[in-house]
């Protein structure tokens, strides 16, 4: 009895060294990986992933920039001069939008320089926010 509990003691002891040894093996290896990954990895690739366009991926559209030339106070729609709007494909023009919130539209007037976001809503393009243009 005394000697199956010892022979099995030292079986386990062996187990646990041979253990051991695979145990530091694959840290070894590990490390030697980790080493490989380190000596391999460009940083100018995330530079080429920071580069990547990703202004397209919200939800909302890019903001336009134009300039209120009329208020039409009785239907609350706009007429801007505005630049290119990119996410409608649209080049520099004069034309008249309605607001889906007139209320954003409220404190704004003929003459003021806005930056605005301008989407396709059920066919019609509609202003989804408005602002005045930060001053340079
Ligand atoms: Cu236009």
């Amino acid at each position: 009895m005394s000697i199956s509990t010892t022979s099995a003691a030292r079986v386990q002891r062996s187990r646990h060294a041979a253990w051991q040894l695979g145990a530091l093996a694959a840290l070894g290896l590990a490390l030697i990986w980790s080493q490989a990954q380190a000596t391999t990895h460009d940083p100018s690739g995330h530079a080429g992933h920071g580069a990547a366009p990703t202004a397209q991926a919200g939800a909302s559209a890019p903001f336009s920039e134009g300039e209120i030339t009329r208020r039409d106070a009785r239907t609350g729609k706009f007429t801007i001069r505005h630049g290119e709007i990119a996410n409608l494909d649209m080049p520099p023009m004069t034309m008249v939008f309605a607001l889906q919130d007139s209320a954003q539209g409220s404190a704004l007037q003929a003459g003021d320089k806005v930056r605005f976001q301008v989407e396709k809503v059920n066919g019609a393009l509609l202003i989804t926010h408005i602002e005045a243009a930060p001053a340079h």
